[in-house]
């Protein structure tokens, strides 16, 4: 399925005197306001989201999946729906892949079909979470942090094929994400799993090739529900300097309990140089994957706030690996990743409007009512025209997901694959 870079031409020509008017009204207003327009239309179109190769089909839960028709069957499809996402968006530039659920058959084929779509490759994820087919131990009571040494090294074992695999495809970082934990009080003994975690990554982070970086995923719950080995951001930093430099915690939104000041946690984080990789969605109770900014726009606004400060401010931090790590239940996943990036990229922008000197001004004078003008001002401008500036520029649709629709292209992806085609995957 490929869009056709007229078709989109004249998509936009029947939107293109709204979003002028609407760019340059807003465009006035913040000129007004000593912002440089032109730079923050640069960010946006710089900021590039990976794509997970597991949220192109439907998501599901343990009491259901609802398949959603002409999803793409293998490795090669997932990457064109990432490709035409990326047209659209401009903001879509790269692939997360899941191993083993999606290893290339054909290096040179996939690495070419990606560059085709301008796509890169971004951390590759290990799974530990499953028992393979013909795997010789059971992850069930643990991978990395098992009592069983023979189920820790298979699993240390993994990780290493999952570097060799990204390495291949010029993956430069690897996301480790454990369910370890237990489901009931005196199961486990904390100070061995704990321990046994520590051993076990730094046997991975000696395997890593000199420019990688581990990306250490925290969760506080689930599929355990007493305990969880790496259950929140502090676990993950110790384990992560338990490593060595190129060891960084990554934080995904949905691992929080509810309340939790995430953007204290990024501060944190970056003020210390460890904050390597971030997974987008949204949840209402815990990790529900939900679309990004769909329940909770101000939050993610203020996280970004923290994320621009320390963008700006922490050079000992390098810059995070952005994934979208969200599920799609009953919308088409390809509307829900765009929406997605659409949320992402209206809280960024929002961020940049954030008057930084002010803000440290108004804090110095214990103007607390000056600090919540500033946020909130930046927060209640209609950023969208500079989403949509930074696309055209760029060479996207105005908006996507009218695109989409008009383009009809679901209905030819179901011609093209099928009604029943399934995508792999969480
Ligand atoms: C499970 O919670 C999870 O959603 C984690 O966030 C991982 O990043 C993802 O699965 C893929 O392993
Ligand atoms: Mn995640
Ligand atoms: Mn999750």
């Amino acid at each position: 399925m490929k869009i056709e870079v007229e078709q989109l031409g004249d998509l936009n020509k029947a939107k293109e005197a709204g979003h002028n008017k609407n760019f340059n009204f807003l465009s006035e207003a913040l000129t007004a306001q000593n912002k440089d327009v032109t730079a923050i239309v640069n960010s946006l179109a710089e900021f590039q989201v990976a794509i997970p190769s597991w949220a192109l089909g439907a998501g599901g839960t343990r009491f259901g999946r609802f398949g959603f028709q002409g999803e793409p069957s293998n490795l090669g499809q997932k990457i064109d729906d990432i490709g035409m996402l990326h047209q659209l968006t401009r903001t879509a530039g790269a692939v997360s892949l899941h191993i083993p659920w999606d290893v290339p058959e054909d290096y040179m084929a996939i690495k070419e079909l990606a560059s085709s779509h301008n796509i890169l490759f971004d951390a590759v994820n290990s799974n530990t979470f499953q028992d393979q087919a013909n795997a010789k131990h059971s992850y069930k009571f643990g991978s990395l942090s098992n009592i069983s040494k023979v189920s820790r090294d298979q699993a240390i074992a993994h990780n290493l094929d999952v570097v060799k695999i990204g390495d291949k495809l010029g993956s430069k970082s690897l996301t480790v994400w454990l369910a370890d934990g237990s489901n009931f009080p005196g199961q486990s003994n904390f100070q061995d799993a704990l321990q046994h975690t520590e051993d076990s990554l730094k046997e991975i982070y000696k395997g890593l090739p000199e420019d990688w970086k581990l990306f250490i995923e925290y969760k506080p719950y689930e599929p355990n529900f007493y305990s969880t080995v790496i259950q929140d951001w502090g676990t993950s930093f110790m384990l992560a300097n338990a490593c060595g430099d190129k060891a960084y915690t990554l934080v995904d939104l949905g691992h929080h309990l509810p309340n939790t000041n995430i953007e204290q946690i990024v501060s944190t984080l970056m003020l210390k140089g460890k904050l390597g990789g971030f997974h987008f969605n949204d949840s209402k109770y815990g990790d529900d994957d939900l679309t990004v900014g769909s329940v909770k726009p101000y939050a993610l606004f203020l996280i970004f706030n923290a994320l621009v400060y320390g963008m700006e401010n922490n050079p000992q931090n390098p810059y995070p690996a952005w994934m979208i790590d969200a599920s799609h239940n009953i919308k088409d996943p390809l509307e829900d990743l765009m929406q997605s990036l659409e949320a992402i990229q209206e809280a960024y922008a929002k961020a940049l409007l954030v008057d930084q000197t002010k803000l440290r001004d108004a804090q110095a004078n214990h103007d607390v009512v000056t600090c919540q003008e500033i946020l909130q001002n930046a927060y209640r401008t209609d950023v969208r025209p500079l989403l949509e500036k930074a696309r055209l520029n760029a060479g996207g649709a105005i908006n996507p997901v009218a695109a989409y629709r008009e383009l009809e292209i679901r209905k030819k992806l179901i011609q093209e694959r099928g009604a029943n085609s399934i995508a792999t995957g969480l």
